[in-house]
C-alpha cells in the first residue's frame, strides 16, 4: 500500500520542485524528511524511484502555509533534498523555487485573487526575510502564459517580478560576515557576502581559468574542485556558518570580467555541482558585491555604480540575470546599505495531484 499526499509540481525560475501545503505533511521534521526523501527517490544518483530530477536544481521542495502575521500572506519553507544522500536541508533559502510560491498559494486557496495582479507577501522561513511576488491573475485565475523570458528556461511565460526587502545578512548575521571586504584563504583573495544567499567570491584568474569554462569542464577539474572545497570549509567558519562540510552554503562563485556587456561574469559551485545559470539570491549577493568598493567582484566588474537604483546584469553559463538594486552610502563598504533588491522570474504549474509514498515510510 502507499499513502497519497496532495502535491503540485512547479517550475520556479530555473528550478523545479514539489510544492506542498504544510497541513498535508507531518509536523515532526524527522518524519517529514523521511517522507520527502521517499517522494523524491533519494538517496540515489538517478532518483529513479521518485519525483526528483537527479540534480540539485530539480530536487527541491517548498512547504507553504497561511501566515498568522497580518502583514504577511504566506510562510514559505524551502528544503533541499540531497540527490545521493539521505539528507534534507533547511540551511539555505531558494529564490527560484520562491518564484512559484505566489502562484501555488493562489492555486491552493491560501491567497485570494484581488485584481488583475495579486501581490503575495511571503515570509521566507529559512532566513526570516521577506519578499513580495506580483502574480498575474486576470479573470480570477493565475496566468502562466506571457512574453517574459529568463535565461535557462526555453520559451516565454508570464512575468513574476519579486521584491526583496530585508535580506542583508539573512543567513550569516551581516552583509559582510567576516567583517572584511577581502579575506585571504589558502593564499587566495576572497570576498564573503550574504545578501540573501551566503556566497564566496573568487577570481577565476586566481585558478588559471578564463571564466568562460562550461559547468561540465569545471566539474571535471578535480584539482580546482579540491582547492575550492578547502577554501569553502575555511570560509564557512569565517561566515558564522560553522562546519559547512555537509551544508549547501556557502556557494562558491568564480568571477571574471564581463564577456557580454554585463556587470560581471560568473561560474557558481552550488557547492559541488556547477549551476547551469546562477541562483536568484546568489545573483543578488554577487550584484551587491559588484557595488562594494574593493571587493573581489568590484575588482573585475565592468560597471561603476553609485547610490540610488541601478540594474546589474550578472552573466552566467546560459545568459545573464538582471538584478535591480537600490542602495545608499555606497562610497565605503563599511557604510553601504541595501534598501531593496528586485528581479524578474517566471513560474509554471506543471502537474497537480498526489505524490505516492510507500507505507512504512509514512503512516498518517
Ligand atoms: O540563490 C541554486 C537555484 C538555486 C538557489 C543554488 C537560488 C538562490 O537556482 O536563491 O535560487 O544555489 O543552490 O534554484
Amino acid at each position: 500500500m502507499q499513502t497519497a499526499i496532495p502535491c503540485m509540481v512547479m517550475r520556479g525560475g530555473t528550478s523545479k520542485g514539489l510544492y506542498f501545503l504544510a497541513s498535508d505533511l507531518p509536523t515532526d521534521p524527522a518524519a517529514r524528511d523521511q517522507l520527502l526523501l521517499a517522494a523524491m527517490g533519494s538517496p540515489d544518483g538517478r532518483q529513479i524511484d521518485g519525483m526528483g530530477g537527479a540534480h540539485p536544481l530539480t530536487s527541491k521542495v517548498a512547504i507553504v502555509s497561511a501566515s498568522t502575521d497580518p502583514d504577511t500572506d504566506v510562510d514559505y519553507l524551502f528544503l533541499q533534498v540531497v540527490v545521493d544522500k539521505a539528507e534534507v536541508s533547511a540551511a539555505q533559502n531558494c529564490g527560484n523555487i520562491l518564484a512559484a510560491v505566489g502562484p501555488f498559494a493562489i492555486e491552493r486557496g491560501l491567497v485570494a485573487v484581488n485584481a488583475d495582479t495579486t501581490n503575495v507577501r511571503i515570509y521566507m522561513v529559512n532566513t526570516g526575510a521577506r519578499a513580495i511576488a506580483r502574480v498575474e491573475t486576470p479573470n480570477g485565475q493565475v496566468n502562466y502564459q506571457g512574453e517574459a523570458r529568463i535565461d535557462g528556461v526555453p520559451g516565454s511565460a508570464a512575468p513574476v517580478p519579486i521584491d526583496f526587502l530585508d535580506i542583508a545578512g539573512s543567513s550569516c548575521g551581516a552583509l559582510l560576515p567576516s567583517g572584511n571586504i577581502v579575506d585571504v584563504v589558502e593564499g587566495v583573495e576572497i570576498t564573503c557576502i550574504d545578501n540573501g544567499m551566503p556566497v564566496v567570491l573568487l577570481k577565476a584568474s586566481d585558478f588559471g581559468l578564463m571564466g568562460n569554462e562550461s559547468p561540465t569542464e569545471l566539474e571535471a577539474n578535480a584539482d580546482l574542485k579540491g582547492r575550492i572545497k578547502k577554501i569553502r570549509l575555511a570560509a564557512g567558519a569565517l561566515m558564522n556558518l560553522g562546519d559547512v562540510a555537509n551544508k549547501t552554503v556557502p556557494k562558491m562563485s568564480l568571477v571574471s570580467a564581463p564577456l557580454a556587456g554585463g556587470a560581471i561574469n560568473t561560474r557558481t559551485f552550488i557547492p559541488h555541482r556547477v549551476h547551469e545559470a546562477i541562483g536568484v539570491l546568489g545573483s543578488v549577493s554577487v550584484a551587491t558585491a559588484c557595488m562594494l568598493p574593493g571587493s573581489v567582484a568590484e575588482q573585475v566588474s565592468g560597471m561603476s555604480v553609485g547610490d540610488g537604483v541601478c540594474r546589474l546584469d550578472v552573466e552566467h553559463p546560459t545568459g545573464f540575470f538582471t538584478v535591480e538594486m537600490d542602495v545608499a552610502d555606497s562610497a565605503k563598504y563599511e557604510s553601504f546599505t541595501v534598501n531593496r533588491a528586485a528581479l524578474l522570474r517566471t513560474a509554471r504549474l506543471l502537474m497537480r495531484g498526489e505524490v505516492m509514498v510507500p507505507d512504512g515510510v509514512y503512516q498518517p
